[in-house]
C-alpha cells in the first residue's frame, strides 16, 4: 500500500519521541512536581491529610473552599441544626418585601416580620426551629433575585452558613460559607462597598478590633483583607447601603459615646475616614438594617432599645428620617437582624 512506507517512518519517529520522553523523566524532574496532590478532600482524608495550610504538602486553592488559607478543614461539619423551612406550596407573590426583620426568640424559633416605615413591621410567622444553635444572624443580598438572604453562625463549631431567601421570608439552606468564625464579634454584610456588583461582608476580630473585608461570590466568602484597625470600641457596625449618594455602599458605626459615624465605601472597596452623622445611640442594644423600609432603593437603619422596642430611621442620603416605631416585645430575643 502507498501508506505503508509513511507508517513505517511514523513508527520510527514515535520510538525516537519515546526515547526523548524517557530521558527527561529523570529524578530531578520529579522534584519540581507537587509532592502531594489530592483530587478531593475525601482523597486527602483517605491518606490521613486534613487542615493543610498554604505552603504545606497537599494544599491547593481548589481544596480551600472558603479561601482562608486552610484546605480540607475538619471544622466543616454536618448540616446545621436548623432545618430549612419548606418552600411555600402556593406560587410566590411577585411583590418583593420592603422592610423585614428576623428574630430568634428564647425558644430558638426563627420569627419573621415584614412591613414598612409608615405602618411598622408585623409578625408574619415562623420560618424555622432550632435556631437557638446560632450565635449570629445578618441579612444580606447574596444574589440578584431581589429576595434578601440570611447568613448565620452556628455556635457549636463557629461555622458560617448561607440561606437563600424567597417570597415571604421563607429560607432555603445554600450551604456552609465559612469555618472558624468564632473570633469575629460582628459580622456585617455591606453590599457593594466598592461600587459595581461585587458584594462584601465585613467582620470585626474580637481580640484586636481589626476590621476585615470578605468577598461574597455565589455561595462563598473569600479573600480576607484588612480595611480597618482599632474598631474594638464600636458598639455596633451596620451596612445601610449607600448613605452618601455615590453608588457605593457605606458603613455606619456607633461609638462608645453613642455618636453615629459614617465611613464611605471607596472605589477600592475599603473605607474612608469617619464623619459624624448622628448621636444619642447609647440606649440601643442592637443596630442593624431592616432593609429598605421606604422602597426608595436604599437600605435603612433600625435600632433595638433594651425594652425590646425597635425604631426605624429612613436613609435620606447624608441624614436620617425621624425615629419611627417598627416593633415591640423583642427584649427576650436571642438574635435580631
Ligand atoms: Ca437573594
Ligand atoms: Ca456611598
Ligand atoms: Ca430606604
Amino acid at each position: 500500500m502507498i501508506t505503508a512506507r509513511p507508517m513505517v517512518r511514523l513508527a520510527g519517529s514515535i520510538a525516537l519521541g519515546a526515547t526523548i520522553a524517557l530521558s527527561v523523566a529523570t529524578p530531578s524532574e520529579s522534584v519540581t512536581q507537587p509532592s502531594l496532590y489530592f483530587s478531593s478532600c475525601a482523597d486527602a482524608a483517605a491518606a490521613g491529610y486534613h487542615d493543610m495550610r498554604i505552603g504545606e504538602p497537599g494544599y491547593r486553592s481548589g481544596l480551600d473552599r472558603d479561601g482562608d488559607g486552610i484546605a480540607c478543614e475538619t471544622a466543616a461539619g454536618p448540616a446545621p441544626a436548623p432545618a430549612p423551612a419548606p418552600a411555600p406550596t402556593s406560587s410566590p407573590s411577585a411583590t418583593l418585601p420592603a422592610g423585614q426583620v428576623y428574630g430568634v426568640n428564647a425558644q430558638g424559633v426563627l420569627q419573621y416580620f415584614k412591613g414598612n416605615l409608615s405602618s411598622g413591621l408585623a409578625y408574619v410567622g415562623q420560618r424555622g426551629t432550632g435556631w437557638g444553635a446560632m450565635t449570629y444572624i445578618a441579612q444580606l443580598n447574596a444574589n440578584s433575585d431581589g429576595y434578601p438572604d440570611l447568613i448565620a453562625r452556628r455556635g457549636a463549631d463557629q461555622s458560617l452558613w448561607l440561606y437563600k431567601g424567597g417570597s415571604n421570608g421563607w429560607l432555603t439552606l445554600v450551604g456552609q460559607v465559612g469555618s472558624n468564625w468564632g473570633g469575629m464579634d460582628l459580622i456585617v454584610p455591606v453590599s457593594n462597598l466598592g461600587g459595581g456588583t461585587t458584594r462584601y461582608v465585613v467582620a470585626r476580630r474580637a481580640t484586636d478590633g481589626a476590621l476585615f473585608r470578605y468577598t461574597l461570590s455565589g455561595s462563598r466568602l473569600s479573600g480576607a483583607s484588612q480595611i480597618g484597625k482599632n474598631w474594638g470600641s464600636m458598639r455596633h457596625i451596620v451596612g445601610v447601603g449607600d448613605f452618601t449618594g455615590d453608588g457605593r455602599a457605606d458603613i455606619v458605626a456607633v461609638r462608645t459615646d453613642g455618636t453615629l459615624w459614617r465611613y464611605s465605601g471607596t472605589s477600592g472597596a475599603t473605607i474612608g475616614s469617619g464623619t459624624k452623622v448622628g448621636q444619642g445611640w447609647t440606649g440601643f442594644t442592637r443596630a442593624f438594617s431592616p432593609l429598605d423600609l421606604t422602597r426608595d432603593g436604599r437600605w435603612d437603619l433600625a435600632g433595638q432599645r433594651s425594652d425590646g422596642t425597635v425604631f426605624g430611621y429612613a436613609n435620606k442620603v447624608g441624614s436620617w428620617g425621624p425615629a419611627t416605631k417598627l416593633l415591640s416585645g423583642t427584649s427576650t430575643y436571642k438574635l435580631l437582624a
